[in-house]
């Protein structure tokens, strides 16, 4: 077994999936934090983009955390993906709605003002919409955990995080289905372990900087 070796930032997402994969399939990795705001020297020479996840497998680095996913699935059991091609490939495109998911939640980290927020709320429950579609619950595919339960959880964590900040926004309403998946999500061991312990409190530090809307937020606004 190869050796490897995650690198990464606390709060981020994109990460959050490959920790969630590696500590799905209970392997060992090493893990070095990075302040993305001052990246040093040698992960700027190995990251062709400047960003994280950056994998190290041996001395091969990859980067975008799903194409790190794939690797991890393809050489690591248990298989997340499904068996049938068929069942994979579709997957595989649902993974660009849970890009749209994340980036809507983005959105509304980052606002700038109510109008903002309320906007991109909606593209939330835009890509919501669209999940619950072929959400078979109370995982992606019932009770197997899948790849795209691993792609999907941090974009739905921060969801139902800025629900309790945002109650009237509602962003589940009539997505309750969408809310069993994201609370089946949260209290998974594996997601729990992928992260931080105190990342909550994190991402309400974090979007207090990033959105001139969240600035009037409690340091410790509630989780719930
Ligand atoms: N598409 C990339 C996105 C990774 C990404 O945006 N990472 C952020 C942190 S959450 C980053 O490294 N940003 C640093 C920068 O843009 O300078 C992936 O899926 O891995």
């Amino acid at each position: 077994m190869a050796a490897l070796h995650l690198i990464s930032f606390d709060i981020c997402p994109f990460v959050q999936r490959s920790t969630i994969a590696l500590e799905e399939k209970g392997v060992e990795y090493e893990l070095t934090f990075i302040d993305l705001a001052d990246k040093p020297d040698w992960f700027l020479a190995i990251s062709p983009r400047g960003k994280v996840p950056l994998l190290k497998v041996d001395d091969a680095v990859l980067f975008e955390s799903t194409a790190i996913l794939e690797y991890l699935d393809e050489t690591v059991e248990p298989r997340l993906h499904d068996a049938d091609p068929i069942v994979r490939a579709r997957d595989r495109a649902w993974f660009s709605i849970a890009d749209e998911l994340f980036g809507a939640v983005w959105g509304m980290m980052s606002a700038p003002d109510r109008d903002a927020l309320a906007g991109k709320a909606e593209a939330v429950r835009g890509a919501m919409t669209r999940l619950s579609g072929d959400l078979e619950g109370p995982l992606w595919h019932g009770e197997r955990f899948s790849a795209l339960d691993a792609v999907a959880a941090p974009g739905l964590l921060r969801a139902l995080w800025l629900d309790a900040l945002y109650p009237e926004l509602k962003l589940f309403d009539g997505l309750e289905g969408v809310r069993a998946w994201a609370e089946t999500l949260a209290a998974r061991p594996a997601v729990k372990r992928s992260a931080v312990p105190d990342l909550h409190a994190r991402f309400v530090a974090g979007i207090r900087r990033y959105g001139a809307v969240h600035r009037d937020l409690p340091e410790t606004a509630a989780a719930r």
